[in-house]
């Protein structure tokens, strides 16, 4: 099991959430990541995620990417299990997927629940609608929202069952998803973390390897 955060895409270009160039260190979660904050301003909210999705488009998947994406086609049961919505395992080849706080290629209607995938940058329209005539939302989840429950209860049963799991580019504070490690540790599992720096989680884990994910992925 690979269990993946912000970190493991930053070697893309792509921000993360808590560092020095953190979008935390410019805005506060409240203000965009909540349904509070959208009911409030729903084009400010989209205008941050319209901004997201075109740097995506201008970004690719990462060695480390590509390395996760190589041990599923050389191994038997490989399941990469992430925060990210960014979309980029998936580009990068990985097939079992399993996306914790959803995808920011999605979008779905406030008022009728249908959910499309659109890969517009930037958006025609903002907030964009749905054919119902209703105000679409990003598919992702948000802070205060629950989890889907079917992929949180894949990503536990691939926890409880994993012999090895790969800890990778994430600070482990947003939970449930940060108590998935320590759920395979109690279950027996070998953990390895990959970090720039020790997080919540580096006491527990098995093996630390310090540095950038890409360069660590590609020499193992
Ligand atoms: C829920 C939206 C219940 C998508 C995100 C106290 C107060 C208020 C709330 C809570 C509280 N305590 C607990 C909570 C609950 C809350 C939570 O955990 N809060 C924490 C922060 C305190 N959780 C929730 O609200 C969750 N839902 O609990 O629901 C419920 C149940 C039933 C009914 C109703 C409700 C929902 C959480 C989802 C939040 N959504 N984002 C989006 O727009 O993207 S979270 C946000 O953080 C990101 O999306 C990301 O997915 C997530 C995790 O961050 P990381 O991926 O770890 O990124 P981060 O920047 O932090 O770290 C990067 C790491 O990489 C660093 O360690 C860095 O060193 C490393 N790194 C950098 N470069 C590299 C590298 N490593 C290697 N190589 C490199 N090159
Ligand atoms: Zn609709």
């Amino acid at each position: 099991m690979v269990f993946t955060g912000a970190g493991v895409s930053a070697e893309s270009g792509v921000p993360t959430f808590r560092g020095e160039d953190g979008y935390w260190k410019k805005y506060r979660p409240e203000d965009l990541a909540t349904q509070e904050a959208f009911a409030r301003n729903p084009k400010l909210v989209w205008e941050w995620y319209d901004f997201r999705r075109s740097l995506l488009s201008t970004k690719k998947p990462n060695p480390a990417h590509l390395r996760i994406a190589e041990w599923e086609r050389c191994f038997q049961s490989v399941h990469v299990v992430t925060q990210n919505v960014d979309g980029l395992h998936q580009r990068a080849g990985s097939q079992k997927v399993h996306c914790l706080h959803g995808d920011i290629w999605v979008t779905q209607c406030t008022a009728c629940g249908q959910s499309e995938r659109n890969l517009q940058t930037p958006l025609r329209e903002i907030p964009p609608r749905c054919r119902c005539g209703g105000i679409q939302r990003p598919g992702v989840v948000w802070f205060g929202e629950p989890l889907p429950q079917d992929v949180w209860r894949q990503a536990e049963q691939v926890c409880a069952g994993a012999e090895l799991m790969f800890v990778i580019g994430t600070s482990a504070v947003v939970y449930p998803a940060a108590g998935l490690p320590s759920l395979a540790k109690a279950r027996g599992c070998f953990v390895v973390e990959i970090n720039l720096e020790p997080t919540e989680f580096t006491a527990r884990t098995d093996l630390f390897l310090r540095g950038r994910a890409g360069e660590l992925l590609g020499a193992l």
